[in-house]
C-alpha cells in the first residue's frame, strides 16, 4: 500500500514528528520533514542557566493519564519522575488548576495572607467556570471573557463583598487583576479582552495532576526522533510556497518551494506551521491562496506570546513549601490585565512567578511568567535590562532592598521568525467551525482536483486541546491517520516519478 506515495512535511516540531512516525509504521517509503531551523522539537525546547535544565518552551504535561498520548509516550520511554506514575496521580482531577501554595506580595513591600485573599480567589475561579460554560449554553452575554469578568466582578463583589471594608475590598479587586494576568499567562494572549466568550469552554482538561520531564521536555522529542530512519529530517531547509493544484505543470499534484531555490514534489504535504507564521505568512506560503473560509478562521483565532523569565538566587526568599509566588499592585482595582504605558511600566504584566521544585535538583530557581505586548517588549530589551527591571520589582514588593539574582534566562517566542508568538487561543467570534476550518485539507471538499493535497496538523488544529503537546501530538496523527485510511479504501498508489 502506497508504496511510492510521497509524503512532504513541513516543521519538525512534535506534530510534525507525530505525524511522520505514523505514516512510517503504516508503510509508507517516502516521508520527509523539511525543517527551517537547525533542530528537531520546536516549541518543545529545553535549556540550560547554570546547572538547572529549564524549558524555554512547554512545561508540563497537562492532565498526566492514560488518554494523553504525551504522558503515555513519556511513560513507556521512562522519562518521568516515580510520582508521577502513580495511579493517584493520574487519577487527580482538577480541571486544569492545580491547587498550588501560594506567597503573596503586595507593591507596597508587604507579604500578604494569602488566607485574606480567598474572597478574590474564589470568585474568579467561580467566574472561570461560569466563562467555560457559555460554549453548551448556545449563546454569550458578552464578546470576550475580559469583557463578562469585568462586568461580573463589579456585580458579585457589590453583593457579596459587601460587608467588608473599603481598603480590603479595594485590595480583593487588585488580586482580581493579578488573576487576569495569570490566566493572560495561561491561554497565551495579550488580553482577556481577546479571547471569545462563547468559545473558551472549547479547551478540554485531562485527569492528572501535571508533571514535568526530570531531564527536559526534549527528552521525549529525541525518543521520537530516533525511531525515524535516519536522513528523513532535512534541517536549516525554510519552505516558501506551497504550489497545490499544479498538476497541469508536473505529474505530481504538490510542488513545495524552498527558500534556497529547491522545488521539490510530493502527493501529499502535511503543512504543521505554527499559527503564529500562518497568520503572517499565508499570502505567500500558499498558491493558489488559502480559500477564504479557512484564512477568516486563521484570522479570528487567536495566537498570542507567553514568556517565561527564569531567575536564580543564591537564597531564597519565600517560605520553602511556596510553589508559585503572586504579585499585587495595589494600584490596580479597576480589573485590568493591560498596562497603561508598555515601555515604562511592562513588567507589571509579569503576574509573578513559580518555583522550581524540587530544591535538590533546581536549586533557588524561578520561573516569571509574563504575557502580551509587554511580553513582546521585553523581548527587545537587553538581558542587562531585564535582569534590572527584574530586581527592582523583587526589590520593591519584598520591602528588601538587597535581593540580588545570580543570573537570569528569558524566552523570545514572539521574535523567533519560525514560531512568531507562543500558543493559539479562540479568539473574540470563534466556535469550533473556526478548529474545524484549520484542520480541514484541500482542496475543499466537493472539488474535482485530487484530494488531500495539503493537510494541516499543529496545536491550532486540535478542537480541545489546542495549545498543548498533547493536541500538537494527536493532531499529527489525524492527519497521518486521514492519508492512511485514504489509500487503504483506494487501494496500490500510481507510482509517482522520482523518489524524494
Ligand atoms: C503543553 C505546556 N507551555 C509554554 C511556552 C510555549 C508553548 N506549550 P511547533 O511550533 O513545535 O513546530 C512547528 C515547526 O515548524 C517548528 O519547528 C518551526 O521551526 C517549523 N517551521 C515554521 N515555519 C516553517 C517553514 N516555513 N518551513 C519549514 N519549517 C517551518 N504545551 O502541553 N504544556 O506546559 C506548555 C508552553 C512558552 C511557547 C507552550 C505548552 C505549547 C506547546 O509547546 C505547543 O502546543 C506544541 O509544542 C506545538 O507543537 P507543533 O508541532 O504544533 O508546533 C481554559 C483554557 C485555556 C487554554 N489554554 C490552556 C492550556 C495552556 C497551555 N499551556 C501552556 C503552557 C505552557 C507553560
Amino acid at each position: 500500500m502506497s508504496v511510492h506515495t510521497k509524503v512532504v512535511i513541513i516543521g519538525c516540531g512534535i506534530s510534525g514528528i507525530a505525524a511522520a512516525q505514523r505514516l512510517i509504521k503504516a508503510g509508507f517509503h517516502h516521508v520527509r520533514i523539511l525543517e527551517a531551523t537547525a533542530r528537531s522539537g520546536g516549541r518543545v525546547k529545553t535549556g540550560r542557566l547554570g546547572d538547572s535544565i529549564v524549558e524555554i518552551g512547554a512545561n508540563w504535561i497537562h492532565g498526566p493519564s492514560e488518554e494523553n498520548p504525551v504522558f503515555c509516550l513519556a511513560r513507556q520511554y521512562g522519562l518521568l519522575d516515580p510520582e508521577a506514575l502513580t495511579a493517584e496521580n493520574q487519577a487527580m482531577d482538577i480541571g486544569g488548576h492545580p491547587p498550588w501554595v501560594s506567597n503573596v506580595f503586595s507593591s507596597s513591600g508587604r507579604k500578604l495572607d494569602a488566607v485574606d485573599l480567598y474572597p478574590a480567589l474564589e470568585m474568579f475561579s467561580e467566574l472561570l467556570h461560569d466563562c467555560s460554560e457559555f460554549h453548551s449554553q448556545g449563546g454569550e452575554p458578552w464578546a470576550s471573557v475580559g469583557d463578562f469578568i469585568r462586568s461580573e466582578v463589579n456585580q458579585r463583589a457589590a453583593e457579596k463583598w459587601k460587608d467588608i471594608d473599603a481598603n480590603t475590598r479595594s485590595l480583593l479587586l487588585c488580586v482580581i487583576s493579578s488573576m487576569l494576568k495569570v490566566e493572560c499567562c495561561v491561554n497565551g494572549t495579550h488580553s482577556l479582552d481577546e479571547v471569545g466568550l462563547g468559545a473558551f469552554g472549547l479547551y478540554k482538561t485531562l485527569p492528572g495532576l501535571d508533571c514535568t520531564f526530570p531531564g527536559g521536555y526534549e527528552g521525549l522529542i529525541k525518543n521520537l526522533m530516533s525511531e525515524l530512519p535516519s536522513g528523513l529530517v532535512t534541517y536549516n531547509r525554510p519552505v516558501r510556497c506551497v504550489h497545490w493544484n499544479n498538476s497541469e505543470k508536473s505529474e505530481s499534484p504538490v510542488m513545495i518551494e524552498c527558500d534556497d531555490g529547491e522545488n521539490i514534489t510530493a502527493d501529499h504535504v502535511i503543512v504543521t506551521v505554527p499559527l503564529g507564521y500562518l497568520k503572517k505568512h499565508h499570502s505567500t506560503l500558499f498558491h493558489p491562496p488559502l480559500p477564504l473560509h479557512k484564512l477568516h478562521s486563521v484570522q479570528r483565532l487567536g495566537f498570542g506570546t507567553n514568556n517565561k523569565i527564569f531567575v536564580e538566587f543564591d537564597s531564597p526568599w519565600w517560605d520553602a513549601d511556596c510553589e508559585v509566588i503572586y504579585l499585587v499592585w495595589e494600584d490596580e482595582d479597576a480589573i485590568v490585565d493591560q498596562v497603561p504605558d508598555v515601555q515604562r511600566s511592562w513588567i507589571k504584566k509579569l503576574f509573578g512567578f513559580t518555583v522550581l521544585k524540587p530544591t535538590e535538583r533546581y536549586g533557588h530557581l524561578l520561573c516569571g511568567w509574563i504575557a502580551g505586548h509587554e511580553s513582546e517588549y521585553m523581548e527587545t530589551l537587553s538581558e542587562q535590562e531585564v535582569t534590572h527591571a527584574v530586581t527592582q520589582l523583587i526589590r520593591r514588593f519584598t520591602g528588601n532592598p538587597t535581593i540580588t539574582p545570580r543570573r537570569i534566562l528569558r524566552s523570545q517566542w514572539f521574535h523567533d521568525p519560525w514560531t512568531c508568538g507562543s500558543y493559539s487561543y479562540p479568539g473574540k467570534g470563534c466556535s469550533v467551525q473556526d478548529l474545524e476550518n484549520m484542520m480541514e485539507p484541500l482542496p475543499a471538499k466537493g472539488s474535482q482536483s485530487q484530494p488531500l493535497q495539503v493537510l494541516f496538523a499543529g496545536e491550532a488544529t486540535h478542537s480541545c486541546y489546542y495549545s498543548t503537546v498533547h493536541g500538537a501530538v494527536l493532531s499529527g496523527w489525524r492527519e497521518a491517520d486521514r492519508l492512511i485510511s485514504h489509500y487503504s479504501s483506494v487501494g496500490p498508489s500510481v507510482p509517482a516519478k522520482s523518489k524524494l
